[in-house]
């Protein structure tokens, strides 16, 4: 049987990721301390997954979990939010970076191969410069703790692969929505808080003119591009995931309504600080892979609600 581990796995990217690995008929343990993820997010597969509630700091137990020799490693566990890392730099630097080199360095040391180590990062790491699209070679300006150890981390696992002869792959994500996303934090994925006032009636505050574009990937592409991504042997280096289409915030909010038939009350606010203007990421060399997404962003978007309203009845 094909053995993976998940860390973070309890969380949103994370149990989606699950679900689709467990489908596949692969032994999963999931490592999650449930400080963002919640346990509920695995309850259609709880009996088919090993669940360890615990802290990928806690080094001593990753390797006793690590000494199980998995074939994958999805490295999903992180402080997820870029203002959490802002108040707690150094919590954030030994989950976001320290807990990946004492991985991979782990795996290193006991010689152990897993068919793929993949680290998860994010479009953070490119920062404020205008050049678009991003490409996977654009200038980086990691501006926040997050986006320094989540750069940082992929150097790690992309040179464990080089230097040691690890199989490993970095991504990064762009702007990820779907089932299970959290909507509690002003911080949250806009999606998931326009979601939670069309289901709760609450009025939507918009950061701007809504002009600002994003590109919005639906988390059943991101999960497939996951899979497909550590199961091609040729994979290497770091892989942009998103759709390479841009849309602006309020055309997505209006293709929402449309999904799910209903009017968003919408109040319009300043700007937030050191929110970025255009996001859009160049996915040549995800599509050179050989990867084609199955969902997009209407469809997405469709199955979203359907699963968001459903879930509220
Ligand atoms: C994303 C990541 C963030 C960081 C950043 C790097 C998410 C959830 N966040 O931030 O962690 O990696 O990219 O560039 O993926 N907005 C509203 N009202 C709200 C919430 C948001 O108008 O209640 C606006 C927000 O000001 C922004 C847009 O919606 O213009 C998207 O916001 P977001 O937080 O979902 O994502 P983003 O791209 O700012």
């Amino acid at each position: 049987m094909v053995k993976a581990l998940v860390t973070g796995g309890a969380g949103f990217i994370g149990s989606n990721l699950v679900i689709s690995l467990v489908e596949k008929g692969y032994q999963v343990t999931v490592v999650d301390d449930l400080s963002m993820g919640v346990k509920a997010n695995l309850a259609t597969v709880a009996d088919q997954v090993e669940f360890h509630e615990h802290d990928v700091c806690d080094h001593e137990f990753m390797h006793s979990i690590l000494d199980e020799d998995f074939d994958y490693i999805y490295y999903l566990a992180a402080i997820a939010s870029v203002a959490d890392s802002v108040e707690r730099p150094y919590e954030t630097h030994q989950v976001n970076q320290e807990s990946v080199v004492d991985t991979l360095e782990y795996l290193r040391v006991k010689g152990y191969q897993p068919k793929k180590f993949l680290f998860t990062s994010s479009a953070a790491v490119y920062g404020n410069y205008p050049e678009l699209p991003k490409r996977e070679d654009s200038r980086v300006q990691p501006l926040t703790p997050y986006a320094v150890d989540k750069y940082a981390s992929e150097r790690f696992t992309i040179d464990y692969g080089d230097l040691y002869g690890l199989s490993t792959v970095a991504v990064r994500f762009f702007n990820v929505f779907g089932p299970r996303q959290n909507p509690n934090s002003p911080y949250s994925g806009v999606l998931s808080i326009v979601t939670n006032c069309l289901l709760t009636d609450q009025q939507f505050t918009l950061y701007g003119d809504g002009s600002q574009t994003r590109d919005f990937i639906y988390v059943k592409d991101i999960v497939n591009a996951l899979i497909f991504i550590s199961e091609k042997t040729d994979s290497h280096g770091v892989y942009n995931i998103g759709y390479g289409k841009k849309h602006a915030l309020l055309d997505v909010i209006r293709m929402f309504e449309e999904a799910a038939g209903k009017k968003l009350k919408i109040q319009f606010a300043e700007a937030r600080n050191g929110d970025i203007q255009e996001s859009l990421a160049d996915i040549t060399r995800l599509k050179e892979l050989g990867f084609k997404s199955n969902w997009g962003l209407e469809n997405g978007l469709r199955e979203y609600w359907e699963y968001a309203d459903g879930k509220s009845k």
